[in-house]
C-alpha cells in the first residue's frame, strides 16, 4: 500500500510544462514535486535525460502518478514532436501574460492532441484579481482560437516561486493544480458521466437526435435530425470508447455510427451529419467534453467542429438537420446524455 493509503495501482501519466522562456516552468515542476513530497508520496527531481535537454521530475497525486518532463521554451517544440504525452500544464507568467512561445506551444499542443491545464503564475508579484481576471480572459481566447475549450478549461491562480521554496502559504494552490490534472487528463478507464446507453437532448429544442426515416432505415448515408421523443431504436445510441479519449455513437435500430459527411477530409461548416457504417474514420469519432449544466459537446476528431442543429438555437422544428459547425456556445450545439436502462432499451 502506498503511504497515502491508495490501494491498488495508480495510472501513469506523463506531462510536460509549456510556456514562454521565464514564465516559470522548471519551478512549476518543482513545486509540484514539493506537494507529493510534503504528502508523504514517493517523487523524484529533476533527472536528467542522456542527449536532450529534458529533464524528469516524478511525484504522485491521491490518483495518478506523474512523470514531468520539462525543458528550455525553445526546446517544447521538439519535445511535443518526440514524446507521447498524456498531458501538460500551460505556465503563463501573470506579469508578462501571452507572449509568442505562449501561442506557439498551445497551436502545438493542440495539434499533438494534448489536453491542458492552465498555471497563471507569479500572482505573487500580480496581486490585483482584477488585472488576474484580464488574463486570465486572454488565455482563454487564445485556448479558444487554437481549438480547445477554452471557456472550460481549469485556470489555476498560484506562484510556483513561493509554493516550490516558499514558507507554504502558497501550496494550496498546487493541490488544486495537481487535482485540476487529475480531473483533465485521459486515463483509459471509462469515464464515469458518459453513460454506456443513451439518447442526447438538443438543449435549446429538448429533441432528440434521430435518424431519418425511422427504426427500419439501416441505409449507409440516412441523415440525423433532432425529432420528438418517441422512444424508436433510430433514437437511442450507444457510446463506445475507441481509444485516446475519443468515442463512436452507435444506433440502436441499425448498428450505424454517427459520421460527418464527406470523410476525414471534410472540414467545412455546415456538412451534414448521418449514419454510416463504421470504418474507423476520425470523421465518426467525438470528444465528449462537458459544458457546464449537465450539457455536453461532441467535437469531431477530424475537423474540431461540434455537432450542431442547424439554423440556430431558436430552431426547434422536427426534422430539423444535424451537421458540424465551429463551436459558437449556443444552445444547439449542447446535448445532454440521458441514460436509458436496459429496461427501456
Ligand atoms: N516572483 C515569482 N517568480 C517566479 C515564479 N515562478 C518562477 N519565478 C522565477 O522566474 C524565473 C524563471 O523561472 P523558471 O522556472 O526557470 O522558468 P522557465 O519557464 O522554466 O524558463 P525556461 O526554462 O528558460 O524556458 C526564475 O527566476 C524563477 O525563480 C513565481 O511564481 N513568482
Ligand atoms: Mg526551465
Amino acid at each position: 500500500m502506498a503511504a497515502d493509503g491508495f490501494q491498488g495501482a495508480k495510472p501513469e501519466s506523463t506531462i510536460a510544462s509549456l510556456g514562454h522562456a521565464g514564465h516559470g516552468k522548471t519551478t512549476t515542476a518543482s513545486a509540484l514535486v514539493r506537494i507529493s513530497k510534503a504528502a508523504g508520496r514517493r517523487t523524484g527531481a529533476g533527472e536528467a535525460i542522456p542527449g536532450s535537454s529534458i529533464r524528469r521530475f516524478e511525484y504522485e497525486t491521491p490518483l495518478r502518478r506523474y512523470r514531468h518532463l520539462d525543458c528550455p521554451a525553445g526546446d517544447v517544440p521538439d519535445l511535443l514532436k518526440t514524446q507521447s504525452l498524456d498531458g501538460a500544464v500551460l505556465v503563463v507568467d501573470a506579469m508578462d501574460s501571452v507572449m509568442p512561445q505562449t501561442r506557439e506551444h498551445v497551436r502545438q499542443a493542440r495539434a499533438a492532441d494534448v489536453p491542458l491545464v492552465v498555471l497563471l503564475n507569479k500572482c505573487d508579484r500580480v496581486k490585483d484579481p482584477e488585472l488576474q481576471d484580464l488574463i486570465e480572459t486572454e488565455i482563454r481566447m487564445l485556448l479558444n482560437t487554437h481549438g480547445y475549450n477554452g471557456d472550460y478549461m481549469h485556470i489555476v491562480r498560484g506562484s510556483a516561486q513561493e509554493a516550490a521554496h516558499g514558507d507554504g502559504i502558497w501550496l494550496g494552490e498546487f493541490n488544486a493544480l495537481a487535482r485540476a490534472l487529475d480531473e483533465s487528463l485521459p486515463d483509459g478507464r471509462p469515464r464515469s458521466d458518459i453513460p454506456a446507453r443513451a439518447r442526447l437532448v438538443a438543449k435549446h429544442s429538448g429533441k432528440v437526435l434521430d435518424v431519418d426515416g425511422g427504426d427500419a432505415k439501416n441505409d449507409d448515408g440516412a441523415r440525423v435530425q433532432q425529432w420528438d421523443w418517441v422512444s424508436w431504436d433510430n433514437q437511442k445510441w450507444s457510446i463506445e470508447p475507441v481509444g485516446d479519449g475519443y468515442y463512436r455513437l452507435v444506433a440502436k435500430h441499425s448498428g450505424k455510427v454517427l459520421d460527418v459527411s464527406g470523410g476525414p477530409g471534410e472540414t467545412r461548416n455546415g456538412a451534414r451529419v448521418h449514419q454510416w457504417s463504421w470504418v474507423d474514420g476520425d470523421n465518426q469519432k467525438w470528444h465528449i467534453e462537458p459544458v457546464g449544466d449537465g450539457y455536453y459537446r461532441l467535437i469531431a476528431k477530424h475537423s474540431g467542429k461540434v455537432l450542431d442543429v442547424d439554423g440556430g438555437d431558436a430552431k426547434n422544428d422536427n426534422g430539423t438537420i444535424v451537421q458540424q459547425w465551429d463551436w459558437v456556445g449556443w444552445d444547439n450545439q449542447k446535448w445532454r446524455l440521458e441514460p436509458i436502462q436496459d429496461s427501456h432499451w
